[in-house]
């Protein structure tokens, strides 16, 4: 239970409980907004869903797996970032707070934290997500191998307007991980990354996860594993939004398919019908699915150095450093507010 734990949930933005509506009642607004995204997708000209509704504690574990496999370079490939070079990172920036946004794994949280806990600067541990149950199993692990540390968490979807404890101590470095800013095609990047700039001071960092263009074989590879662990995490989604919204999407009549847009330097992943089909979702019109026509259930933008540089400024920040892994394939960037710039 959380109040077992020593931990300050800060709940804001659109953390149900936050403006003192009761549970049920916060739970069925959100209901009504599910069913309202996920109807607005289903009308599209090219039909799409939620990305979010990937990640119920089977999405999540599969996630996990994915993160595992030999194809899925991108975990890999950021870790060796984090390891060779956070330990000069932490010494530059010698940041006392750390806040992670989303549900980053607890390998490279701790890469983080290791190296700025060498540096002796650390005090303060933030992590954001929308999950209260993953922000307490997080700091339950954390707290043992870290006894000094404060953890502040704080249940916000970071998509939207969110808010940082007010005793955090500065300098903070705010790491955005895994390359999930790559979910969002633009103008929603930026957007996202001028929220998150929003909270950040002069002399705050941001260190900030993107996977690269490259060898589409290998991007290829990444979202068709042999083994078709990314193929069962597609065709969940429509498990979630069976349970969530009681739809009746039959996952057996769908298939996985992800191939690389050159034009917009994305992968896409689709769910196809193999018939034609009609589904039922409480509350919205009946959605019918051609046979071999798609689902988009998400994009992940693939970038380059000036890419990412361009998205940066765009969102009011400046690139400061920049790494990647021995095979160029993932990047690490660390960027600064603009006003902040020397
Ligand atoms: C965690 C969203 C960055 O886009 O590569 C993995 C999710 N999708 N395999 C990605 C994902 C298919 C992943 N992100």
């Amino acid at each position: 239970m959380t109040n077992e734990l020593p931990l300050h949930l800060h709940p804001h933005g659109s953390s149900p409980a936050a403006d003192g509506t009761s549970p049920a009642i916060a739970r069925a607004a959100e209901g009504a907004r599910a069913t309202a995204q996920v109807g607005a997708g289903l009308a599209r000209e090219q039909k799409e869903l939620p990305s979010r509704f990937f990640y119920d504690a089977r999405g999540s574990a599969l996630f996990e797996r994915i993160t595992a496999l030999e194809e899925y370079y991108p975990t890999r490939c950021e870790r060796e970032i984090l390891e060779t070079r956070m330990p000069a990172w932490a010494d530059r920036l010698r940041a006392r707070t750390v806040v992670e946004l989303g549900a980053g794994s607890a390998a490279k949280t701790r890469l983080i934290l290791d190296a700025l806990v060498g540096s002796g600067t650390l005090r303060t541990y933030v992590p954001v997500d929308v999950s209260g149950e993953f922000l307490d199993s997080t700091a339950r692990g954390l707290r043992l191998d870290y006894p000094d540390l404060a953890i502040a968490a704080v249940v916000a979807d970071f998509t939207g307007p969110f808010s940082l404890p007010a005793d955090v101590p500065p300098p903070h470095l705010v790491a955005f991980l895994g390359s999930t800013i790559g979910n969002f095609a633009p103008p929603m990047d930026s957007a996202l990354l001028r929220g998150i700039a929003s909270v950040m001071q002069p002399g705050d960092h941001l260190l900030l996860g993107t996977d690269l263009r490259k060898d589409v074989a290998v991007l290829h590879a990444a979202y068709n594993d042999a083994e078709g662990v990314t193929a069962r995490f597609n065709l969940n989604i429509l498990n979630v939004i069976n349970q969530r919204l009681g739809a009746d999407f039959d996952p057996s009549r769908f298939a996985h398919r992800a191939f690389y847009n050159h034009e917009l330097h994305r992968i896409e992943m689709h769910l196809v019908a193999r018939s034609t089909q009609v589904v039922n979702i409480p509350g919205l019109p009946a959605t019918h699915i051609a046979a071999g026509e798609s689902i988009r259930t998400e994009v992940s933008c693939k970038y380059d150095r000036a890419s990412v540089t361009e998205l940066l400024t765009s969102s009011g920040l400046a690139l400061v450093d920049w790494a990647t892994d021995s095979e160029g394939w993932f990047a690490l960037s660390l960027a600064t507010p603009i006003s902040d710039r020397a």
